[in-house]
């Protein structure tokens, strides 16, 4: 009998223990469930069951998953694969020796093997895995004795190592730990490693527990799940970037403002009690359509409308997390991007707390901070304490660029340094500008409305290049400020502000009607 081909794409590992599994009569009924909606490879991992109790679980579950063509891997328990007959075993660095578990088995089984580091995955490769449980990716309850947090960075190392020593086609790949609806685009997306040879390389699969286990409707959650794992290279915008080098920026901001005019794309705010107004006035002038909106449960409509999401935490509450992270989720499913600012990041626990879940919820298309905040950014991820920078000194001009292009590349999006002069990078390209004027300090919730800002050209140019939509927001709103401090009307931060909103306007109607005198401004570089 050949090896048979495995679907790697959702793997559901089963847990019967009452902390997972509410209702232990249900056990066989979620799996069957869980089948019906999708679940392509099922491993059945019992930790405390007597032999006999284990063989006949593994039996019964065996009929089922044959129904349905699907594999039953056995965890850890080479002797009770072997009574069932079912398709193979998981073993973990403390079981059997794969060698010898491959020699009990024989090559038609498949085999697979948890890794949490480079050498334990290319030891597995080595011995003849079949494919890799790659963990734990977040921290979750329903394992707390593993050994280390990877995170995506983690992912990502052992894929680069993998490619490098020729495994990468051979042996599969799944992650684990912590994975739910909400983390699992970002966790695909940002693991991926850019190989050599084929332009991009990516994990096969998802593997979960609770998030089918403990599911009220474990069918549906399966359903959702798959389609997750099956879309979400839509999240690439990695292949424009040759078309770059062909139009330098300033010559496709004219094209970005113009798309923002015509379509006056959606723009919602999670943002703070203070700068609520002004955003959604900011938001108007540069020709979006805003609607400040707090309430997660309404994103899953917002999300369809083409718009783009802000969130803001710089007035964050517990309960205000709990609706950040439904509405991340609703725009990640959409593929409408997500712009993050870390109000205050760094300031209180509670806020370095909220910007560690934030960052393991979702995937967030631009991060957009000062100086401390993009720091604490960087820090958040564990494994990735400030290495190299310190949060109480301010950074060297080169050290910021070096920040922002790493914490990019990292969360494989578009991260902003604020600043009198402001960094730009997806990790690949950089741009420094500086444009604005200090007045924009002077008044309040300047900060916060270039998220808003941002989040417009994002909306309205995002599938095309998310760098260059977060450039053309930039240079829009800084020179808009610059012209308005020098109108001999503004006499100071009051009459600035709506000198400002009035450029912002005037700015965009110059763009569409083909005068770009304002753009010779730019400070770009
Ligand atoms: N193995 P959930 S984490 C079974 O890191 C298992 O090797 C892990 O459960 C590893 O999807 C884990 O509920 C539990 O977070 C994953
Ligand atoms: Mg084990």
């Amino acid at each position: 009998m050949p090896k048979p081909k495995v679907d790697y794409s959702l793997y559901l590992v089963t847990d019967s223990t009452p902390a997972v599994l509410k209702d232990p009569s249900k056990f066989f009924e979620i799996v069957r469930e869980s089948l019906r909606g999708g679940v392509t490879l099922v491993q059945l991992r019992e930790k405390t069951a007597d032999t006999g109790e284990f063989i006949k679980t593994a039996r019964k579950l065996h009929e089922i998953t044959q129904e349905y063509n699907v594999p039953l891997l056995i965890n850890d328990r080479v002797d009770v694969a072997l009574a069932v007959g079912c398709e193979g075993v998981h073993i973990g660095q403390d079981d059997m020796e794969l060698k010898t578990a491959r020699q009990l088995l024989g090559d038609d089984k498949i085999i697979g093997m948890t890794v949490s580091s480079i050498d334990e995955a290319l030891k597995a490769c080595e011995d003849g895995a079949d494919y890799l449980g790659i963990g734990t990716v977040y921290a979750t309850p329903t394992k707390t004795n593993t050994k280390s947090i990877i995170g995506a960075a983690g992912v990502r190392e052992i894929l680069a190592a993998m490619d490098h020593a020729g495994y990468y086609e051979k042996v599969k790949t799944v992650c684990i730990g912590g994975l739910n609806k909400a983390n699992i685009p970002r966790i695909l997306y940002q693991s991926q490693h850019f190989g050599d040879k084929s332009w991009t390389l990516a994990l096969d699969g998802v593997a979960v527990v609770s998030a089918i286990m403990s599911a009220d409707d474990p069918k549906e959650a399966s359903k959702e799940l798959l389609e997750l794992v099956n879309s979400w290279p839509k999240y690439r915008g990695d292949s424009l970037i040759h078309c770059r080098a062909q139009r330098g920026v300033l010559e496709v901001v004219p094209d970005i403002i113009k798309r923002v005019h015509e379509t006056k794309p959606l723009t919602h705010n999670m943002t703070n009690l203070v700068v609520q107004n002004f955003a959604a006035n900011v938001a108007l002038a540069v020709g979006g359509s805003p609607i400040m909106a707090n309430y997660g449960e309404e994103a899953a409509d917002l999300s369809k409308l083409g718009g783009s999401l802000v969130v803001n935490m710089g007035t964050v509450t517990p309960e205000g997390l709990l609706n950040y992270y439904k509405a991340m989720q609703a725009y990640n499913v959409a593929v409408q991007p997500v712009v993050f600012d870390p109000v205050g990041a760094g300031a209180t626990s509670v806020r370095r707390g909220a910007v560690k879940s934030i960052l393991a919820n979702g995937y967030l298309d631009v991060i957009k901070g000062n100086e401390g905040e993009i720091k604490t950014v960087w820090g958040a991820v564990d494994g990735e304490q400030q290495r190299g920078v310190d949060s109480s000194d301010s950074l060297t001009p080169e050290d910021k660029l070096d920040l922002v292009v790493k914490l990019a590349k990292r969360e494989h999006n578009v991260v902003v340094m604020t600043g009198k002069t402001d960094y730009v990078s997806d990790g690949y390209w950089t741009a420094i500008i500086a444009n604005g004027h200090e007045y924009l300090g002077l008044v309040t919730g300047t900060g916060c409305t270039i998220g808003t800002a941002i989040s417009v050209a994002l909306a309205a140019y995002h599938k095309q290049d998310k760098l260059w939509a977060v450039i053309t927001a930039m240079l829009h709103f800084e020179i808009a400020a610059e012209i308005a401090a020098e109108r001999w009307d503004v006499k100071g931060p009051g009459t600035f502000i709506s000198a400002f909103l009035d450029e912002l306007y005037n700015i965009r109607i110059a763009t569409v009607n083909g005068d770009m005198e304002w753009l010779k401004r730019a400070k770009i570089t």
